[in-house]
């Protein structure tokens, strides 16, 4: 059983992120959300989301290529979770290319390239200027 982790918000979800899910399940057998909480949002991420964590996680749960869904909590989490859960490949979108390399000694890691054109930011740009 090969288990594959990512982090993050997944708030408005949409087609790039659905995209990152699919290519992430394609590297295994069982893929891992690490999901960042409202607080660790707020305080270290500076994002406010629009859906509460439980909304974001139930909208995750409901994904075919999603096996489990955790809480990110801090930035220093990601080494306890791979030993924890045993994971063998850690992904990340590429836009944080580079940035979890430390990580490759406890496994894989693997940087998909973003999807295009979409982004969270974009959405709701465009619902303002409307
Ligand atoms: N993503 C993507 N294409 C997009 C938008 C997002 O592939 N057009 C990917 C991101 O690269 C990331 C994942 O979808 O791998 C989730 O995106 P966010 O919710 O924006 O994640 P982020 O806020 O970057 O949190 O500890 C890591 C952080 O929690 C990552």
């Amino acid at each position: 059983m090969k288990r594959v982790i990512t982090y993050g918000t997944y708030d408005l979800l949409h087609y790039g992120h659905i995209n990152l899910l699919r290519r992430a399940k394609a590297l295994g057998d069982y893929l891992i959300v690490a999901l960042s909480t409202d607080e660790f949002n707020q305080d270290a991420k500076g994002k406010k989301t629009y859906f509460s964590y439980e909304i974001r996680k139930n909208l995750l749960e409901s994904i075919r290529y999603v096996d489990l869904v955790i809480p990110e909590k801090n930035w220093e989490q990601k080494i306890a979770d791979i030993q924890n859960y045993q994971v063998d490949v850690f992904v990340m979108g590429d836009d944080w290319a580079g940035k979890f390399d430390f990580l490759k000694d406890y496994c894989d890691v693997v940087y998909l390239e973003r999807t295009p054109d979409i982004s969270t930011t974009k959405i709701k740009a465009e619902l303002m200027g409307q």
